[in-house]
């Protein structure tokens, strides 16, 4: 799954979105948890106005559960928003978010409307496989994004809880580079301007800072070498990565620690804690106009 985001695909999104915002009360946005920041679009703030919104920490199952902490304690200071860390892959799991959902729109509630929700974010975060948890069948097909948002449908939860089965699809961050990089660390996106190689080198200079005990226990290390390109050589050569000539296939390896990594193989790895806002310095660019 690849998707480009070129300015017309954000003008028709924001559009889109734009359209169906009157017929809903509860924004839910679905995000990474082991990269909220780059995972976060700012212009959800815009398009949602005063409505309340759920942001949902996804696959905290292979988020840092410390720093998942400090999301949430960091986003539930802001003002309409609550935070919640999710794994939707397991079971019963997802509709945990329903009566959060009632709690946030507390009028709808009390007239004995339904609470009318959507559920928005960037591609690859998972907002299928919440659409269908919650349904409890398979509505929304995971894995892939259709080109173009088909007719919206209403589907009831129970509980007082409408979902439109057709989520809000997001750009990801770009105007960052070090956003780029831990996109495609995740999967998020499949970069063709950013090698693999170049992704699992990243990877690795954070590993090596960040986590390093990781690294020693999944690959049985008691020493680390400093530098990526020697620690992707020392594994290569453990796992057999070679060419002819013994040379590493830097390629075959660098495939390897990311797959692993992304399969949660290495334990909890979350890639940005709150301070990254202090730490990068980025200028929020809430919306383009439509
Ligand atoms: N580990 C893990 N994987 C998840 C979770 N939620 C979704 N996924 C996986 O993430 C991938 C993308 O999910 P999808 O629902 O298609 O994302 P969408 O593009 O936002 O609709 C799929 O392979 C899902 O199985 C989660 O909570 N934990
Ligand atoms: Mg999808």
């Amino acid at each position: 799954m690849a998707v480009t985001w070129y300015p017309g695909h954000m003008h028709k999104a924001q559009k889109q979105i734009k359209e169906v915002m009157p017929q809903v009360d509860l924004v839910i946005e679905v995000m990474d948890a082991r990269i909220p920041f780059s995972s976060e679009n700012p212009a959800v703030k815009t398009l949602r106005g005063p409505r309340p919104c759920l942001k949902v920490l996804n696959k905290s199952d292979l988020a840092d559960p410390v720093i998942t902490t400090q999301w949430l304690n960091y986003y539930s200071q802001q003002e309409g928003v609550r935070a919640l860390a999710l794994n939707t892959t397991r079971k019963g799991e997802a509709r945990k978010i329903l009566n959060l959902c009632r709690e946030m729109v507390p009028l709808r509630a009390q007239r004995g409307e339904p609470v009318r929700t959507m559920i928005m974010g960037i591609p690859n975060v998972g907002k299928s496989t919440l659409i269908n948890a919650l349904a409890g069948r398979a509505i929304a097909k995971v894995g892939d994004e259709p080109a173009v948002t088909k007719q919206q449908q209403r589907i009831s939860l129970g509980n007082g809880i409408v979902l439109s089965d057709t989520p809000g699809i997001l750009w990801p961050r770009m105007e960052n580079e070090n956003s780029g990089y831990r996109l495609a660390v995740t999967g998020a996106i499949k970069n063709a301007a950013i090698s693999f190689e170049d992704v699992a080198l990243y990877a690795v200079e954070f590993l090596l800072q960040h986590y390093p005990e990781a690294l020693k226990s999944r690959y049985r290390l008691e020493e680390l070498p400093i530098a990526a390109m020697d620690f992707l050589e020392v594994i290569g050569r453990k796992r057999g990565c070679l060419r002819a000539g013994g040379v590493l296939d830097l390629h075959k390896v660098s495939e390897i620690l990311l797959k692993e990594l992304r399969s949660g193989k290495l334990g909890g790895v979350s890639l940005e804690t709150p301070a990254v806002f202090d730490e990068e310095k980025v200028t929020e660019r809430p919306s383009e106009s439509v």
